[in-house]
C-alpha cells in the first residue's frame, strides 16, 4: 500500500498493513486486512482492520464509510472461512481507554470457536 496520509509510521497495525512487521494474515482485500491476534482470547481470534489509518470505528464510519462496509463484509467472510459462522461468533469494537482499546487504529475483533458469556468484562 502506498504510504499516503492514511499511513501512520508510529502505528503497529499500519506496519502490519505495510508488511514491515510480520502477522499471520488470513484474508485481505483492497480496503482491509485480517490477521490472527497475538493474544488470542478464543480458539479463533482474528482482527480485521482497514488499510487506511483512522483511530477507531466511529472515525472510520464518518470519514470512510465505504471502508466501514468493507470491514463488516470482511468479518462475515473471515467467520465463514474460519468455520465459526454456524456456531456463532462475537465481533467487538473497543473504543477508548475505558473499553480497553490499546491500539488506536480501527479494528474489529472476531472471536469464536467456544461459547461466549454475557456481559463482557
Ligand atoms: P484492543 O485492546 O481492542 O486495542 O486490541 C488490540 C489487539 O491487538 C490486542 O488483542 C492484541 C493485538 N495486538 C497488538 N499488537 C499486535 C501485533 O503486533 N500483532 C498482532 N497479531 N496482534 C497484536
Amino acid at each position: 500500500m502506498a504510504k499516503d496520509r492514511g499511513f501512520d509510521p508510529d502505528c503497529i497495525f499500519c506496519k502490519i498493513v505495510a508488511g514491515e512487521i510480520p502477522a499471520e494474515i488470513v484474508r485481505q482485500d483492497d480496503a482491509t486486512v485480517a490477521f490472527r491476534d497475538l493474544d488470542a482470547q478464543a480458539p479463533v481470534h482474528v482482527l480485521v482492520i482497514p488499510r487506511h489509518h483512522v483511530p477507531n470505528v466511529g472515525a472510520l464510519a464518518s470519514e470512510r464509510p465505504e471502508d466501514a462496509v468493507a470491514l463488516l463484509d470482511a468479518v462475515r467472510e473471515v467467520a465463514a472461512q474460519e468455520g465459526i459462522d454456524e456456531g456463532g461468533y462475537r465481533s467487538v469494537f473497543n473504543t477508548g481507554p475505558d473499553a480497553h482499546q490499546t491500539v488506536f487504529h480501527a479494528h474489529v475483533h472476531v472471536l469464536g470457536g467456544r461459547a461466549m458469556t454475557w456481559p463482557p468484562g
